[in-house]
């Protein structure tokens, strides 16, 4: 049952058939073309078997329950009909947005290749590949919530690239092994495509998890599951012994949440995933050590603790000696770190004067040393699997076995010229926390630009092709978002606009922006009384209070230029490249190991770049940019829209607390939604395509009857509205199951499937008949 069959539609019936669904494991839903999933909070094996996923690779979406693979599929085949399609992942943190993402990526490889299972267990290698490459950006881009024990902590959007071949792939039998009639209606499966590449292009990397952890939280999982391999037996042969690493409790970073261990989890067991992923995706062995060094730096710098004599600061005195450890693996002496990280060199007309920094600008440094070698490794990280990915071959590609990727002149973009794609958009979702901060305000920003592609592909651009057709059609409202977009985005007066200008006048401050947002009139916005430095923003999703402390900081995101000139001057090669291109100067931006643009040229440097001399651009607006390029890739492509509903907080499987969900359906746009769906004709074609489908020369010719428009002249390309109404006569359709507008046929959903069912029966007879 879908939505379309309720009789009402008010929030209780819906809300309802949900919640009974969900009782019965039937955890998907459809209304209209958008597909809904309640998080089951559990294993549910039959549904993600190898079995069902070819039931639906065999049968294609029509014929089967609503499903991720049945989405997956009805992109594809779409991607064959019509071109580039992009499927849109949303929810709340914890709704599964990613576990989603990895069952339509399966699904497409599983199309393309056959038989892939998992994280890569058949395939060819292209599709064991794209699947390794999720677990792997797991391990570095996902942490341990409270509201997700695998929250991902940056976005992404993944491109797959296919290419047509004719006569192959998993669609082209008529009839398969258990006599279960192919019924896809796609001609017989006669098209197919395989998958030639793909693109990953990550946003916002909550990089400031790195030194600061909320209560019950974790840092990104492969700290953990270094510190699991480096006190197991088998850690010389892991080549993670030499690292100096004790258990994860030693490291402030990693225990400063109290959620060290979590149970049933075995990071050991998770670090032999992340090594495996690492090889499907061609990380070579002494980048991977190298990779292995710098976590392991990060984590003896985090332990690195300042105190306060009354002259100077100094380090505090620690016999493990955090120090030594992370200057040796950073390839410096002990007294060139601490000279860093306690001093700063001020440089005047003819002479440089050291000046002694306080304990808070100490702990600053060392923070920001940490966080940027992270985000540079995630990236180039993102970036080598890019490089992996875009070949045809699969083979990385490899000029100089010696040096570590990405050579100075490698440029991670692609985009093969003849090929068909489909996008899959998994972006962090929307966050309402005890704190909430710039990393709270971008997310949500995302969020809500997502939200308005939605409404304008689902709710307005629907009701405006009725319009625009001349159809009857009463309108229905929505909640539209463009005024709080506007608040965040607009270019003078925005939000973001706000705290740019904020950090460019001197003596600007996180208090001086708080104010002029808290000045701001604005339907969308509200000053808190009890908290002077902070604001409140209405989401679509709802009311969030951002707290301004340490706003400034993180948008100008400024790496001193003295931590600058230690980190690009190492003398290991694995971290010169990871800072490649970012010294002031004629390193060029190109050679940068961050991801290029991958989405329609319009992206530039990922997040976390900008603190690198080369890019004064603030956080915020790399972000609006990024953004900016997303929504116009997206727009050129049919888009597909996922919605997750996130039934309980509590991570409980069998709980469906029906407020928390109704607020979901609620902010999501989704009860309109459904009722769109529901009074409106989801199936349109234009007259030709009608006649070409339904009008094919055995059904017209054995029963269109005689009449002076049916003329021996008569082509599909010149079909009328008279041509029209003749065959849906013919095919029996009563005059209240379509419309006809100016150019296009307007369906609803029984009659779309009527004549379906009666084409697939026609050919049926025709192939018996040939036989
Ligand atoms: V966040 O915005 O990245 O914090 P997501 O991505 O929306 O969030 P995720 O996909 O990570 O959520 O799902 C959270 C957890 O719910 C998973 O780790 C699974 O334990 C659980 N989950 C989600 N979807 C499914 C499913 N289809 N079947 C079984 C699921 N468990
Ligand atoms: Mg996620």
């Amino acid at each position: 049952m879908t939505f379309l069959q309720l009789q009402y539609l008010d929030e209780p019936n819906i809300l309802n058939a949900l919640r009974r669904r969900y009782a019965e494991d039937k955890i998907y839903t459809y209304t209209g073309d958008i597909l809904i999933v309640v998080n089951p909070w559990k294993e549910i094996p039959s549904l993600y078997s190898a079995d069902c996923m070819q039931r639906y690779q065999r049968m294609g979406a029509a014929r089967l329950p609503p499903h991720a693979f049945a989405m997956a599929d009805a992109a594809y085949h779409a991607m064959l009909r019509e071109g580039n399609q992009s499927v849109l992942v949303s929810g709340e943190s914890g709704s599964g947005k990613t576990e989603a993402t990895k069952h339509l990526m399966q699904h497409l490889a599983g199309l393309s290749g056959l038989e892939v299972q998992g994280d890569g267990g058949g395939g060819s290698s292209i599709e064991r590949q794209v699947l390794g490459s999720n677990p792997l950006l797991e391990a570095f881009g996902n942490a341990k919530t409270i509201r997700n024990d695998n929250s991902s902590r940056f976005g992404k959007f993944i491109q797959l690239f296919f290419e047509r071949s004719e006569g192959k792939g998993c669609t082209a039998s008529a009839e398969d092994g258990d006599g279960e009639a192919d019924s896809r209606g796609d001609g017989g499966g006669r098209e197919s495509a395989h998958l030639v590449g793909a693109a990953i292009q990550t946003y916002l990397l909550e990089k400031s998890r790195i030194v600061k952890i909320a209560e019950k939280e974790r840092n990104f999982h492969v700290f953990y599951q270094l510190c699991a391999a480096a006190q197991h037996p088998d850690a010389e042969e892991l080549q993670v012994a030499e690292l100096g690493l004790e258990a994860a409790d030693k490291y402030v970073s990693l225990a400063a949440g109290g959620a060290v261990r979590e149970e049933g989890k075995d990071d050991h067991a998770a670090f032999l995933r992340t090594l495996k992923a690492m090889d499907l995706v061609g990380v070579r062995e002494e980048e991977r050590r190298e990779m292995f060094r710098v976590l392991a730096a990060i984590l003896h710098l985090g332990n690195l603790a300042f105190t306060w004599t009354g002259e100077t600061c100094e380090l505090v005195p620690d016999p493990r000696d955090p120090l030594g450890k992370a200057a040796a693996l950073l390839g410096c002496s002990s007294s060139q770190l601490q000279e860093v990280l306690l001093r700063r060199q001020i440089r005047a007309a003819m002479e440089t004067v050291s000046m002694e920094l306080s304990e808070e600008q100490a702990e600053a440094s060392r923070d920001a040393i940490s966080k940027a070698l992270y985000s540079q490794l995630f990236h180039w990280l993102v970036a080598r699997v890019n490089q992996t990915l875009r070949l045809h071959d699969g083979r990385p590609e490899r000029t100089d076995s010696s040096s570590f990727f990405p050579p100075a002149s490698s440029s991670s973009s692609f985009s093969p010229p003849s090929s068909l794609r489909i996008g899959i958009l998994d972006i962090f979702g929307f966050e309402i926390l005890e704190t909430n901060s710039f990393e709270q305000l971008c997310i949500n920003f995302a969020n809500e630009r997502l939200q308005q592609q939605f409404n304008h592909f689902v709710l307005r651009r629907e009701q405006e092709e009725y319009v625009e057709e001349g159809i009857e059609w009463s309108y229905v409202d929505f909640s539209d978002n463009q005024a709080c977009v506007e608040l965040l985005e607009n270019r003078s007066s925005g939000i973001f606009a706000m705290l740019d200008e904020e950090g460019r006048v001197p003596g600007g401050s996180d208090e001086g922006f708080a104010h002029k947002v808290r000045r701001t009139s604005h339907a969308h916005v509200a000053a808190p009384r009890l908290a002077p430095l902070s604001f409140l923003v209405r989401h679509y999703a709802g009311d969030v209070t951002y707290e301004c402390r340490g706003f400034l900081a993180k948008n100008q995101d400024i790496l001193g230029l003295d931590l600058q000139l230690f980190l690009t001057s190492r003398s290991s090669p694995f971290l010169r490249s990871l800072f490649a291109g970012s010294e002031a100067g004629p390193g060029d931006t190109c050679s940068s190991p961050s991801p290029r643009s991958e989405v329609g040229g319009q992206l530039g440097k990922s997040w976390g770049r900008s603190s690198l001399p080369s890019a004064a651009e603030s956080q915020s607006s790399q972000f609006k940019r990024q953004l900016r390029g997303l929504c116009e890739a997206i727009a050129a492509t049919h888009p597909h829209f996922l919605r997750c509903l996130n039934p309980n907080p509590s991570k409980m499987p069998a709980r469906f607390l029906d407020p928390l969900v109704l607020l979901q359906l609620r902010c999501g746009g989704l009860i309109e939604a459904v009722r769109i769906c529901r009074a409106s004709f989801p199936a349109r074609l234009s007259f030709r395509e009608l006649m070409l489908r339904y009008g094919g020369p055995a059904s017209l010719r054995c029963q269109r009857p005689a009449s002076s428009s049916s003329s021996s002249s008569f082509s599909p390309s010149n079909a009328t509205v008279e041509h029209v109404r003749e065959l849906l006569a013919v095919w029996g359709a009563s005059e209240a199951s379509y419309s006809i507008g100016r150019t296009k046929i307007f369906m609803r959903a029984e009659l779309a499937e009527l004549l379906e069912r009666e084409r697939i029966g026609k050919k049926g007879e025709r192939e018996e008949n040939g036989r």
